[in-house]
């Protein structure tokens, strides 16, 4: 055999709204002037949803959580270009799609408070829980996609996953699955340059994370992720693909994690203020700000009132949370969303839960009384629980 050569397709490349605003206006997507300001509406709340919870955790008031800042445009670019019938499945850090696919703030909070009933809003609707196994959800996500194609259903499977989650088996199980059933699924990666204090280059040798598409026969492109209509363009496309039969895109969107990787991390010890300020000037949000600046469709007394109402509905969907909290809910309810029907061991492991949690809480209403300095009452309730 001859020395030859095998031509591996390339990889396309996209960006259309610069760090300044301004825009390739033949690349620009039709969208209205209400549809441009609804996508800056949900970035913008999703950021001050993130720097509001980020203030509740650091005071106890709810638990730990993955912040999406400065990967808005990644996230609700995307999710723009979702139907309703396309799948929604999630690793741990897209707020930007939660909220754009229905998620009320009551229940965003109810969620990080520890409550399942927060997974009720969006109850009927294609989105999968969160997925904090690394990488496990592309599987899920190829399994739903068969399913749509069995089903012969126009519609796609969209997984989103981090740079780190490429290094899983998972993800290139996964993807060769797609690619070899030609199946209606979205890969999107939102290539945020770190895992957790991992950089970028000791995730992988190679150029590109979308170039691992081509392994496996499936599109892939690369956009820049803090630009919301690359970003929309790309993920459009690659639906309108996977709904016509047309197979799998892996999108690799490049973007910067802001901020912490989740609220019990430092940055600070890995990772240097240079890298931070240059993602500085590539900010999502404040690039779209000057195109909506620029074309009139926004001002500083808009933006203004948008702040304070987004402010509003973030402290009353808190409040309303904390309401829901201090009305007892049953803290063992999330036994009850595994199965459909509770198998006999869970049965006993909620029952075990339960006799366990009434202990604590005789014990607690127990410390109650003595601290009000009833102690019959105190001593009375101790060996109730005792018992
Ligand atoms: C299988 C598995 N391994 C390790 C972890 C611990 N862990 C949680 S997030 C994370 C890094 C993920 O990085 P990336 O995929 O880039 O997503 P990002 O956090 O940047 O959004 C790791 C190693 C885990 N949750 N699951
Ligand atoms: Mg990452």
């Amino acid at each position: 055999m001859p020395k030859g050569t095998i031509t591996l397709e390339s990889i396309e490349t996209l960006s259309i709204l610069d760090e300044h605003g301004h825009v390739d206006e033949k690349l620009l997507p039709k969208l209205t002037p209400e549809e441009l300001l609804k996508a800056y509406r949900f970035m913008l709340f999703g950021r001050r949803l993130d720097e509001q919870a980020m203030r509740y955790q650091r005071q106890g008031r709810i638990g730990t959580f993955g912040p999406n800042i400065g990967q808005e445009a990644a996230q609700v670019g995307s999710a723009m270009a979702l139907a309703d019938q396309d799948w929604f499945i999630p690793s741990f850090r897209e707020l930007g799609v939660w909220l754009w696919r229905g998620l009320s703030t009551q229940a965003y909070f109810m969620g990080h408070m520890g409550f399942e009933d927060a997974s009720t809003n969006l109850k009927g609707a294609g989105n999968l829980p969160m997925a904090v196994p690394v990488a496990t959800q592309c599987c899920h996500a190829a399994g739903i996609a068969w399913g749509i194609k069995i089903d012969k259903k126009k519609a796609a499977a969209v997984v989103y996953f981090g740079d780190g989650a490429t290094s899983e088996g998972s993800f290139h199980e996964a993807l060769n699955f797609c690619g070899t059933m030609h199946l209606p699924a979205v890969f999107f990666c939102q290539n945020n340059q770190w895992a957790i204090s991992t950089p970028l280059k000791k995730q992988t040798a190679s150029g590109s994370l979308a170039q691992k598409a081509v392994a496996y026969g499936v599109k892939g492109v690369q956009v820049d992720g803090n630009d919301v209509f690359a970003v929309y363009v790309a993920a459009q496309e690659a639906l309108e693909r996977a709904r016509n039969g047309k197979g799998a895109t892996l999108i690799e969107a490049l973007t910067f994690r802001k901020s912490v990787h989740t609220t019990a991390d430092d940055p600070t010890v890995y990772r240097t203020i240079e890298e931070e300020r240059l993602w500085e000037s590539k900010d999502p949000l404040s690039r779209f700000k000057k195109y909506l600046e620029s074309k009139n469709f926004l001002n500083e007394k808009k933006n203004h009132e948008l702040e304070e109402k987004i402010a509003q509905e973030i402290k009353q969907g808190y409040e309303k949370a904390e309401e829901f909290r201090n009305s007892n809910p049953d803290p063992l309810s999330y036994f009850d969303y595994v199965y459909e029907r509770m198998p006999a061991y869970l049965q006993w492991q909620k029952e075990t839960a339960q006799s366990q949690c009434m202990g604590r809480n005789m014990i607690k209403g127990a410390t109650e009384a003595a601290v009000a300095g009833s102690g019959a009452a105190a001593v009375g309730q101790l060996e109730e629980a005792a018992d």
